[in-house]
């Protein structure tokens, strides 16, 4: 059963001025561009501000630390960058700074009571933090003395597989392959990341059917494709320059469906503030259908799709034959699914599906695009599947403007996957790594996100270390999660600005506040630059320009050095200091470990870098039988009982996961509040409520209950029986159990709960 709430942990629950306007109905156009310039100029100041801009996604620049998107591969345009982009960037060019005195001055109880937007209105860490035992203030202390204590804790655990290492995804290859080195030299595989949080379901689900774990489109595709089927994504606010390559592939003639519970403006209609005509707020309408499907009623719409395919016949028999396995079993097991059943899991009406399959039907180039409206539910993976499905049986993959586009969250997160950062590593990659390096690395999988929560709990955990993320806000089950990381022995945090999971921590706890990636980052043979990897798979370089916030800071790479030498010592078969004194020594490595990276620090230096190879774009599935394979996957079915709603978790258009910039969710209209719940107007009226009201939220999961309180209801344009909340406000309320099957993946889109009006105190 769920803990006593740690008040630290969840943050005050106080309530603000609610405003509430009409949904736009059109994304991005000028105010966006004022808004971004408005934000840079706000935290880093003008010169600083308009500088970082102009280098954002620019050959020799910055990568932009928001979204994974890619930059076109030539023809960039001055300004790359998006509104949030801009306020990515800002928050870390920010000029304030957080030093000792700071801590000095409040304990972690007065900070655990302010909110995440006040956190991230403190400005960049300056110095490493301690806090010892049964302290309530942070001390400094040095680099030297804090690299000591953690070698002495993970030295003195009975096995390393007591230790986990987190990473979120910004984190850029060369610090990401040193560190999983490190780890594995330390002998676990305890490699939780956010991606268990986020894309895991598209890991797990695409290897096995196309025989590799990212999307197989390239930008340019956009422009080829007949069709673009965008599910459980917001491009608008999480992805906006997507906007621009769905504008192209609108004005090349193709037709876009959008799949989505919510009507998102960016997903509506498009005004390009690059373009003169956008700035004159001239529009292009983007989606051609709209499906409001019901939360988690996506496989059933695709097996709607398959169904009406197959009943028109509509199968490309070449490619079926020739480049595929499972066909027959797929087509049986489609025909078991009646009508009745898809319209009522998906609440969408056959008419409609049909209208889908029809431009299906006719396309041969279709690309399908999805983020997490799709990866957080228990039945993900094998809804990604059916995705797969659809295209193989129109031939439509391994061609140009087709194939499967999962869109990444962060920055690097594709890359960190590709340098081994991964709880569960291939035999092959393992071994690569002991040639090159001499040891023999650990084979027993380690724990993901999920597992390692659980074994904090249990005590099999006893120290967590965080390479970035906010670790205690982004899991599930937030009550759970810190009475977790408060059994720990030692929490380490490897972050840039303050956040909760600082607050809420082990019983000694360390801050190591690191470079930026628009920093310089200066190493013994000079100015450094990293590399990352894009949603699309392409490599390219990121060299950051800012003077560091403080001279204290360390880079992400140097960090895992000195850890290493700390922790390791003689016994380590790398040359860490070596590695980190220049970072074409590290991508030498990588090149060597690391399938595709062939002439890494050449090619890298070439403008918009380059592509790693990816066989199903060449028509080619290295699967287990060498074809690209349908699946035969029953209709999950969900249950709810009479009274219940389904409740999604989503971003507004002010916040970077668990960073809120601002108090704002301008495309959907809601202002100056995050404790809202979007609602039908029916199943308000149903309860008896009224709009403006304040409501507690309870989770039900098998027997356990959960409880938010203090939550305003909000009429929308929402399915029956569907609602949203923010994330990480209502992370409270996703069970820790509650995970995708297959993946692990917390369900953070399907929790059931319960309304209830509040009792006035
Ligand atoms: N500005 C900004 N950019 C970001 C981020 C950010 O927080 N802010 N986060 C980054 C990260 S890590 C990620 S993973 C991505 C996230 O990008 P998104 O996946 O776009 O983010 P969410 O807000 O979780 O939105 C999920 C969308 O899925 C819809 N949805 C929910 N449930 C269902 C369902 O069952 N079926 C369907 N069809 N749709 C559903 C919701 O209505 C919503 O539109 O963005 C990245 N980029
Ligand atoms: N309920 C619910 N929960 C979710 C989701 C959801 O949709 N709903 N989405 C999930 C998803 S998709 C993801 S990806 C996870 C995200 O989980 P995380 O990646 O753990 O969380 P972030 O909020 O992205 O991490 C923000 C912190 O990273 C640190 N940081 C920023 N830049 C740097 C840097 O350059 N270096 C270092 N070392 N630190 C840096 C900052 O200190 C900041 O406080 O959350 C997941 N949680
Ligand atoms: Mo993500």
């Amino acid at each position: 059963m769920p803990n006593e709430p740690i008040p630290e942990a969840l943050g005050p629950d106080a309530l603000s001025n609610l405003t509430l306007k009409a949904p736009k109905t059109v994304a991005t156009g000028f105010p966006a561009v004022a808004a971004s310039m408005r934000h840079a100029w706000s935290l880093a100041g003008v010169g600083r501000g308009t500088r970082a801009l102009l280098l954002l996604n620019q050959p020799g620049g910055i990568d932009c630390t928001s979204c994974a998107w890619p930059d076109p591969d030539t023809d960039r345009a001055t300004a790359e960058f998006c509104e949030n982009g801009a306020k990515a960037i800002a928050w870390e060019t920010d000029s304030r700074r957080i030093d000792a005195a700071f801590f000095a001055e409040h304990s972690i109880d007065e900070l655990g009571q302010q909110t995440d937007y006040w956190h991230g209105q403190q400005g960049r860490l300056t110095e490493p933090m301690v806090l010892r035992p049964g302290s309530r203030h942070y001390q400094p202390i040095s680099w030297d003395d804090a690299f000591a204590l953690i070698a002495n804790e993970l030295n003195g655990l009975a096995s390393p597989d007591e230790a986990a290492f987190y990473t979120s995804g910004r984190t850029s290859n060369e610090a990401a392959f040193l560190y999983q080195l490190c780890v594995r030299q330390f002998g676990t595989n305890n490699l939780p990341d956010c991606s268990n949080m986020c894309h895991e379901s598209s890991s797990i689900a695409l290897p096995e059917v196309i025989g590799i774990g990212k999307g197989t489109v390239k930008l340019d595709d956009f422009e080829k494709a007949e069709l673009i089927l965008i599910l459980g994504q917001n491009p608008g606010t999480n992805h906006p320059r997507m906007l621009t390559a769905l504008q192209k592939a609108k004005r090349a003639g193709a037709a876009i469906v959008a799949i989505n519970p919510l009507k998102e403006a960016g997903l509506l209609a498009f005004s390009n503030p690059q373009e003169i005509r956008g700035m004159l707020g001239f529009s292009t309408p983007l989606a051609d259908q709209y499906l409001q499907v019901r939360i988690g009623g996506d496989q059933a719409l695709l097996q709607g799709v398959l169904k009406s395919l197959l009943a028109r016949d509509a199968v490309d028999r070449m490619f079926v034959e020739e480049h595929t396995d499972g066909f027959e079993a797929m087509k049986a097991g489609i025909g078991e699914v009646t009508w009745e059943q898809i319209e009522s899991v998906s609440g969408l009406a056959r008419a409609d599906i049909e209208l889908l399959a029809g431009r299906v039907a006719k396309a041969e180039r279709i690309i399908v695009c999805w983020a997490m409206g799709l990866t957080q539910h228990k039945h993900s993976v094998v809804t990604i599947q059916e995705i797969v499905n659809v295209l193989l049986l129109r031939g439509s993959i391994g061609k140009p403007g087709a194939g499967v586009c999962p869109v990444r969250g962060h920055s690097n997160v594709q890359g960190d996957r590709t340098m081994g950062i991964y709880e569960k590593p291939s035999e092959p990659f393992l071994k690569a790594l002991d040639d090159e390096f001499h040891f023999t690395a650990p084979r027993p999988h380690g724990l993901d996100t999920v597992n390692t929560i659980r074994a904090m709990r249990d005590g099999r955990v006893k120290i967590f270390f965080a390479m970035g993320g906010n670790f205690l806000s982004a899991t599930p089950d937030t009550n759970a999660t810190a009475a977790a990381l408060q059994k720990t022995r030692l929490t380490v945090q490897v972050s840039i600005k303050l956040n909760r999971s600082h607050l809420v921590c082990g019983q000694t706890a360390l801050i190591l506040p690191c470079l930026g990636r628009t920093e310089r980052d200066s190493q013994a043979s000079g100015d450094q630059f990293v590399t990352t990897e894009n949603s699309m798979g392409v490599i390219q370089r990121s060299q950051g320009k800012f003077d560091p916030a403080s001279p204290h800071l360390l880079s992400e790479p140097a960090i895992v050095a000195r850890l290493a030498s700390a922790t390791l010592g003689a016994k380590s078969t790398v040359p860490w200091n070596e590695l980190v004194s220049n970072y074409d020594f590290i991508r030498d490595r990588i090149e060597r470990v690391v399938p595709g990276f062939d002439g890494y620090n050449r090619r890298v230096r070439e403008s918009g870098g380059f592509y790693l190879p990816n066989k199903p774009r060449e028509g080619q599935y290295p699967t287990a039988t060498g074809k690209a394979r349908f699946r035969a996957n029953p209709l999950a079915t969900l249950d709810l009982e009479p009274d219940e709603l389904v409740m999604m978790t989503i971003r507004t258009h002010d916040q970077f996961n668990t960073t809120v910039y601002g108090m704002h969710d301008r495309y959907r209209g809601i202002h100056n509040e995050r404790r809202v719940i979007l609602m039908h107007a029916d199943d308000i009226r149903e309860r008896g409520l009224k709009v403006g009201e304040i409501v507690n939220l309870t989770s039900h999961f098998q027997s356990e209950l959960r409880h938010a309180p203090r939550f305003v209801v909000v009429e929308y344009d929402v399915p029956r029986g569907c609602t949203a909340t923010y994330f990480p406000e209502t992370n409270v309320l996703v069970p820790l159990d509650s995970i995708a099957d297959r993946s692990g993946t917390p369900t953070s889109k399907y929790v059931r709960i319960t309304v209830a009006r509040a009792v006035k105190e």
